[in-house]
């Protein structure tokens, strides 16, 4: 890792948002990756939040102003990661499934499928089963993408899968899901179609069922 990407990863953790911001401009203007700086910079810097909050040694305040730090350094990365799309390729409703108010993973899943040419309606954080349905209703989609970041709040996503079975949507979509605490296995556990670790392997997941289903339609 670059020494202007440890810096970037370094204030994100001890919450110094202007010095972050500072430090991912003259790392873009120094020619960084962009990507490295998401993935080693920002991300890492989460992950290590997480690990002092859970050893003890960071409390709620650090945890929140690290997070404040990372969600006003990604706009400014923005315009770097993501392109512009000619032609909308599907939609896409997203959201934090209920209890859960983590919403910087999927804020980034929703800016790299919008740079992929997917339209996004998010419902933002704390989305119950019925909200889900109401805007599958409302917005038809390709695509129900829900988030979780709290191994209790996982389960909603099994909720809302089955309430969409129960309502006669489920064929309707294709469900994606995603966040720290989930894996492949739970994933098929509950029925969902499919599950990315991250936003870039989510966009990539959408491309190969909208190709599929163009394929399956044009035979
Ligand atoms: C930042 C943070 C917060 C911030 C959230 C700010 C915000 N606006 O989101 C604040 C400080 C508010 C917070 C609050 C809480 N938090 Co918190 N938080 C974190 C932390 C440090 C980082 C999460 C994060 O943003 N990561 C960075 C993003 C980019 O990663 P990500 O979300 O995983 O997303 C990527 C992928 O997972 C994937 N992805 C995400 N969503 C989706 C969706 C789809 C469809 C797909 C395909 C992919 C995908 O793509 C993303 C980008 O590549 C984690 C630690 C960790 N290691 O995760 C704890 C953590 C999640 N929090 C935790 C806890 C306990 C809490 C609180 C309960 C604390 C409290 N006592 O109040 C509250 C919860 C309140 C609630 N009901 O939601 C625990 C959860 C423990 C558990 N396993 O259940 C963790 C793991 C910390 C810990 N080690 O204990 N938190």
């Amino acid at each position: 890792m670059s020494d202007a990407v440890a810096a970037i990863r370094d204030w994100v953790i001890r919450g110094k948002k202007n010095e972050a911001i500072a430090a991912t401009r003259e790392a873009l203007e120094a020619g960084a990756d962009p990507g490295a700086i998401m993935k080693d910079g920002l991300i890492a810097a989460m992950s290590v939040v997480g690990e002092k909050y859970s050893s003890g040694e960071f409390f709620l305040p650090q945890m929140m102003i690290a997070a404040r730090a990372m969600t006003e350094v990604v706009p400014i990365l923005k315009p770097h990661l993501v392109g512009e799309a000619a032609e909308s390729r599907g939609k896409a409703v997203i959201g934090t499934v209920q209890g859960d108010f983590h919403d910087i993973g999927k804020n980034i899943v929703r800016m790299m499928l919008e740079g992929g040419g997917y339209e996004v309606v998010d419902l933002g954080v704390d989305v119950s089963a019925d909200q889900f349905i109401e805007a599958i209703r409302k917005e038809a989609p390709q695509f129900v993408l829900m988030s979780a970041l709290i191994t209790l709040t996982m389960e909603g996503m099994r909720r809302t899968i089955t309430a969409l079975d129960e309502a006669g949507l489920r064929a309707e979509v294709r469900i994606g899901v995603g966040g720290a605490p989930l894996t492949h296995k739970y994933a098929a556990e509950i029925g969902a179609d499919f599950y990315s670790e991250d936003a870039y392997e989510c966009v990539k997941a959408c491309d190969r069922l909208i190709e599929s289903a163009r394929a399956e339609a044009g035979r």
